[in-house]
């Protein structure tokens, strides 16, 4: 009898399992592609392939240095899809066989660990917030948090300013401005933590020398939609006045060359840049945060994920870079070379984004740099390079976290030796 019975709420369990599961967006057998781009009619067709049927996503577009780019594909057009690379022979790889297997293995993974707040799995809006409650409570002489606007749903955005004395130079730092990039949210807490408890003599340094400004998840509504309905949403959730497709890509709504190069004027398309510049209300009240203590920034810093790279202005051409551009390589090569010195060997490229990633307009780091005077901007890209993409496991929260550490450190002594961290106010 009892045995019945206990065969029968399993079978309940599942089933509610299921019901809640399908409420979640599926990728079963969602394939996730490289290719290797070598003549215009091979970069055309996949364009226009993309461009026509909502059945592909662009992951990473196309970069003419290194003509890469990665796309999913959905199950139903995988032959029409393998047709077009045999018959333009288009040279490929496959790195995300399942797409599906990779979320329900990370879910299978952050369940498996407690439900304390920590770096072993990802946390939710709610765990972080209410995390970084218990951080501003524990350490109210040198932290400050603040609530910097609300989003299209009605969440906060919250800060936290970290500052030891005053006089000290200023580093703001955007993490999560797309919703489906966990490791940036899980790594800017990691950060916080250490700047608050570590022990180590250059942590500390690190952190009572500067003041640190950091909003650790700034599109809160595509970071919950991503955990709840659908695990790779990037974009804000602000329905458009003119198309049933919801979202903004929020990274290309910042009022600097807003809609250029490298974004979309389709509310559908993942990159779409918005209806006007700053028509999104996380960024306007990120850009309004920023306006009100430019003052104190010399550094900007926006987390992203993935692909390893360290990325400077200018996202709009690679025809003109950045009056400091040399400067800005070399703080970057201090990243990266510390982060290759470290025992996981993880490799980071430098360069402007639209030399090594692809074009973007209206994005944060060039409107620090050209509209606040940010001479040193930056949009980190986090592990790894396309073998989990966005699904970046649990298990490699904390070496990620121990790499942005070591990297941050490298960059800020580099940034130091060049002299640009000096003060910008007078007290
Ligand atoms: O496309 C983006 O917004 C960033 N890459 S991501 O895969 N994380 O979406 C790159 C942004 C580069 N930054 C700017 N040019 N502002
Ligand atoms: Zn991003």
């Amino acid at each position: 009898m009892h045995l019945i019975w206990l065969f029968a709420s399993l079978v309940v369990l599942a089933s509610a399992g299921t019901s809640q599961d399908s409420e979640q967006k599926r990728y079963d057998n969602h394939r996730v592609y490289e290719l290797n781009i070598s003549n215009n009619v091979q970069l055309k067709i996949i364009n226009k392939l993309t461009e026509l049927s909502q059945k592909y996503d662009i992951w990473k577009e196309y970069n003419a240095h290194t003509k890469q780019m990665h796309v999913m594909v959905n199950p139903s057009e995988e032959k029409r899809f393998q047709l077009f690379l045999r018959l333009f022979n288009i040279n490929n790889e496959l790195l995300i066989p399942n797409l599906q297997s990779l979320i329900d293995n990370e879910s299978v993974a952050n369940a498996r660990y407690s439900t304390t707040f920590g770096w072993s799995r990802y946390n939710s809006l709610a765990e972080i917030y209410t995390w970084l409650d218990g951080i501003l409570a524990a350490y109210p002489e040198v932290t400050e948090g603040s609530i910097i606007g609300q989003s299209y749903e009605g969440r906060d955005i919250r800060a936290i300013k970290i500052s030891y004395k005053e006089g000290n130079p200023g580093v703001v730092i955007e993490s999560n401005i797309h919703g489906c990039e966990w490791i940036t949210s899980a790594t800017v807490t990691y950060f916080i933590n250490q700047l608050l408890t570590s022990e180590d003599e250059q942590v500390r340094a690190l952190a009572e020398n500067h003041d640190w400004y950091i909003v650790p998840v700034l599109n809160v509504d595509g970071f919950v939609y991503s955990h709840e309905k659908d695990r790779l949403w990037r974009k804000n959730r602000q329905p458009s006045n003119t198309s049933s497709c919801v979202g903004a890509d929020p990274n290309r709504n910042y009022d600097s060359h807003w809609m250029e190069q490298g974004g979309s004027s389709d509310p559908c398309a993942s990159n779409y840049a918005g209806a006007y510049a700053f028509s999104e209300p996380e960024i306007k009240a990120m850009s309004d945060y920023i306006i009100s203590i430019k003052d104190k920034l010399n550094i900007f810093l926006g987390f992203h994920s993935y692909s390893q790279l360290v990325l400077s202005p200018y996202g709009h051409t690679d025809l003109e870079f950045p009056d400091n551009y040399d400067d800005m390589m070399q703080v970057a090569k201090a990243y990266a070379d510390a982060v290759e010195a470290m025992p996981y060997g993880s490799v980071y490229q430098i360069g402007s984004s639209a030399t090594v990633l692809y074009f973007t307009s209206g994005g944060a780091k060039e409107w620090a740099y050209n509209e606040m005077d940010i001479e040193l901007s930056y949009t980190i890209e986090f592990r790894d390079t396309g073998r989990y993409g966005f699904m970046l496991p649990p298990a490699f929260i904390l070496p990620n976290c121990e790499e942005a550490m070591t990297g941050l450190l490298a960059m800020m002594a580099e940034s130091d030796k060049l002299g640009y961290l000096k003060p910008k106010y007078v007290l």
